[in-house]
């Protein structure tokens, strides 16, 4: 609850300056609730409009998105980019390709990845962008033409210095090559302004695997010191198979524990002898199929097509990597009586405000997303010192400078978290030691 009158009335103003932005308010809020014993000890932060800066973007672009289907049929897309802040860094995050993008969604995920980018320990500020065109059913030319016209219109606000944007939903490998290729033809000028490249221009090792693996790096750290446990023998349960997802259960896996379901928009499946990666990795990164398609080839596994329903299958560990409020009140419910011990979120706010609260009054171990998932983005930034250096990493550097990032990102929400009062809180930690340096350069950089 907002008790503290400063936080109170920013969060009031920026409610009625941006109403119907539920998924971006819903972000403000749970940044403001965590950080109000770090505001009580600093006036400073008042006294310089802080907050009032902080949740009002650098700037957002919109902006139309006209290309031409196989068909030979003009279609019409918006696109955006929100360049939220770089009081730390140029802007840095992904774009997110699918229906359910709207200016809510992409400032939300703006936000969050102020604090996240700070938390990586990099110099990386925060910046979020997308369409509301749905990749689904496309063709390889019509994935490109698309990219291409997006990158057309983009390219005016970006650059290796300025915003280097990356994937999310709906943006892979596959449309970070035509980004790039139609930003090098239209500026005639090679350079690392995206990130998640191909490894034949300028990729980096370990960036696809960055987030799962990250993800789990950050979950055995904190199952280590909060419960002296590790991952082995664990039973996990883990929602998307996307990218995260993927290299969630790959980390998972080689970790010791036991992955028995996974999902996609549509359903999920129950493996009781343990997700068949190679499988899975097949039709999802390889034909694109729906995950119904799993049980026609791994028997023994059961589908159902309700996706949440996943969250009622008994097991230790939740890792919710899907997409935002995948995870419910009820649904936290359904985890807590069948005894789960940790939740750690993969995807960007993926647990609605009433689960994150069931789950830690509950005592459950809860990793927030921006803490938990900053790997990918971490490895981003490895990929803009490696393209800075004209060199590159083995696989091993990558992923040794991953792991390194994951378990301070962890230990300094923990100390954090300890330092505000609320001790094991570790949205508390998150919040708190993403917006200290974020809040220090900015009260240092003056009004703007
Ligand atoms: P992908 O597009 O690779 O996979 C997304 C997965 O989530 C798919 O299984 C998809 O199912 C499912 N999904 C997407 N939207 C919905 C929806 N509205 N309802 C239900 N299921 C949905 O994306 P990523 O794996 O890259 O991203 C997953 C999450 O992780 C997102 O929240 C993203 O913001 C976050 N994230 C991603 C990072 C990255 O490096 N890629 C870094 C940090 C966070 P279907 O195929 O049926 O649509
Ligand atoms: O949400 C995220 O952190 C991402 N989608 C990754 C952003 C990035 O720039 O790698």
């Amino acid at each position: 609850m907002l008790t503290n009158a400063y936080v109170k009335s920013v969060y009031e103003q920026t409610a009625a300056r941006n109403g119907t932005d539920r998924e971006f308010l819903q972000a403000v809020y749970e940044v403001f609730d965590a950080l109000q014993p770090y505001v009580e000890k600093h006036p400073e932060l008042e006294a310089n409009g802080i907050l009032e800066r902080l949740v009002e973007p650098d700037r957002m672009v919109s902006f139309r998105v006209s290309w031409v289907d196989d068909k030979g049929k003009v279609r019409v897309n918006r696109g955006y980019r929100c360049q939220f802040n770089s009081a730390i860094g140029p802007y840095k995050g992904g774009l997110r390709f699918h229906p359910t993008v709207t200016p809510s969604v992409i400032k939300f995920l703006g936000f969050e990845q102020i604090f996240k980018n700070s938390l990586t320990g990099l110099p990386l500020g925060g910046g979020k962008g997308g369409s509301d065109f749905d990749p689904k059913g496309k063709s390889d030319g019509e994935i490109m033409r698309f990219c291409q016209a997006f990158m057309t219109e983009l390219h005016r606000y970006i650059g290796a210095n300025v915003d280097v944007p990356a994937g999310d939903i709906g943006v892979g490998g596959r449309e970070i090559g035509y980004l790039f290729g139609q930003y090098k033809y239209l500026k005639n000028n090679f350079t690392g302004v995206l990130t998640g490249k191909g490894l034949a221009f300028g990729g980096s090792l370990a960036r696809t695997e960055a987030t799962g693996y990250g993800l789990l790096y950050f979950t055995d750290e904190m199952l280590r010191t909060m419960r002296g446990e590790t991952l082995d023998g664990k039973v996990v349960v883990i929602s998307g198979a996307g990218n995260v997802a993927i290299y969630a259960a790959q980390k998972a896996m080689e970790l010791g524990a036991k992955v028995i379901a996974m999902s996609d928009s549509q359903g999920y499946v129950y493996d009781p002898n343990g997700i068949n990666l190679p499988v899975m990795k097949q039709l999802k990164e390889k034909e694109r199929a729906r995950i119904s398609e799993y049980c026609n080839r791994v028997p023994g596994a059961v589908y159902g097509d309700n996706r949440s329903d996943v969250w009622k299958l008994p097991c230790d560990i939740a890792l919710p990597c899907a997409t935002q409020n995948e995870l419910d009140g009820e649904s936290a419910k359904a985890l807590i009586a069948n005894g789960v011990t940790a939740v750690a979120e993969g995807a960007n706010m993926p647990c609605t405000p009433e689960a994150v609260e069931l789950f830690l009054e509950a005592g459950v171990l809860f990793a927030p997303a921006k803490a938990a998932n900053a790997g990918g983005v971490a490895t981003s930034g490895l990929e803009m010192s490696q393209n800075s250096q004209r060199f590159s990493w083995t696989f091993e550097e990558v992923d040794a400078k991953l792991k390194t990032i994951m378990v301070n990102i962890f230990h300094n929400a923990y100390r954090a978290a300890e330092e505000c009062g609320k001790k094991g809180n570790l949205v508390v930690g998150a919040n708190v030691a993403g917006f200290i340096k974020v809040s220090e350069a900015m009260l240092a950089e003056g009004v703007f």
